[in-house]
């Protein structure tokens, strides 16, 4: 592209062309820097050139800086439940209202913007498994580069599930490209700005999302025991009866199973067997 380019030039430019990321990127601009053509037929390519490289530099050191948060400090906010569901989207988008319909937690709602600053928390209790819901403060562009950004979205990222409350089209991909900018690839329910969904609806909408099954224990003769354990979809009984005590996988005899794992009621099962949704399990140790 330069006239009268100089050799050396052109090879760097070949670099950056070539250059596999950002950092490849930039020692190839210095190379090219040096070697630009330095007559006034080149003035304003090597202007736009300077330009392109502190550019360049400032978001390199933007991506250290974000990394270095995101993986020290202590998170904002503590893991609870059998998983965590983070509520995004930008500002009085139903965030608050949403966190409130689906858990009951009490929070500030109100129509000027940003009303919430720091994350907020409920727990919804689906059939008895406890999930833990946060809201994000509002999403904004360079949302990483905001104070705290680095901390809410490390937050986000360690969630099981992302509900993104968006009004337009425009809003829905400002805030998935501000998850996806920061490597969060997370399932996400969408959810229109202000849509009359039955509440009950988007709780199970919530609960088929995450990859969660739960079951039932009983002891012989008894009921099943409330509330369920909540399980990874997949799980085994050994899975199971790890979760509830060591000595249990140690003790095993068999299980007796009901619901839709079993071929039939009350059937017996080994450790590898397979659990479903809303099976009931009674374990029989020696
Ligand atoms: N019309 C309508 N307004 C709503 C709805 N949900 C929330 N709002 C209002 O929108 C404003 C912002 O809601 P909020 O939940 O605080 O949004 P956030 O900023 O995203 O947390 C408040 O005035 C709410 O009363 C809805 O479903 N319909
Ligand atoms: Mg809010």
């Amino acid at each position: 592209m330069a006239i009268n380019a100089h050799p050396e030039f052109i090879e760097a430019e070949k670099k950056f062309y070539a250059a596999q990321n950002d950092e490849e990127k930039l020692k190839a601009m210095e190379e090219m820097l040096r070697y630009a053509p330095k007559h006034k037929g080149g003035q304003s390519m090597l202007l736009n050139l300077k330009l392109r490289y502190k550019k360049l530099r400032e978001a390199i050191a933007i991506q250290k800086k974000k990394k270095k948060s995101s993986s020290g400090g202590k998170p904002l906010i503590k893991r609870e439940g059998a998983a965590r569901i983070s509520i995004v989207g930008m500002t009085n988008s139903g965030k608050s209202t949403l966190l409130k319909e689906l858990t009951g937690a009490k929070i500030e709602i109100a129509d000027y913007e940003f009303t919430t600053k720091k994350i907020e928390q409920g727990i919804l209790d689906y059939k008895g498994v406890k999930l833990q819901v946060i809201e994000i403060p509002a999403i904004i562009k360079d949302f990483y580069m905001k104070e705290k950004g680095p901390e809410f979205l490390s937050a986000v990222k360690d969630s099981d599930l992302v509900i993104l409350i968006y009004g337009n089209e425009q809003e829905r991909k400002l805030v998935f490209e501000e998850l996806y900018k920061n490597d969060i690839e997370l399932p996400i329910i969408y959810y229109k700005k202000f849509s009359d969904i039955d509440i009950e609806k988007v709780k199970d909408l919530i609960w088929n999302n995450l990859n969660l099954i739960y079951v039932y224990t009983k002891q012989p003769g008894k009921k099943p025991a409330y509330p369920p354990i909540a399980l990874k979809k997949g799980s085994k009984i050994k899975d199971l009866a790890g979760n509830i005590h060591k000595d249990f996988l140690k003790k095993f005899k068999h299980a007796k199973i009901w619901g839709k794992s079993a071929k039939h009621e009350g059937m017996q099962a080994g450790l590898n067997h397979i659990l479903e949704n809303g099976d009931i399990v009674e374990l029989h140790m020696n």
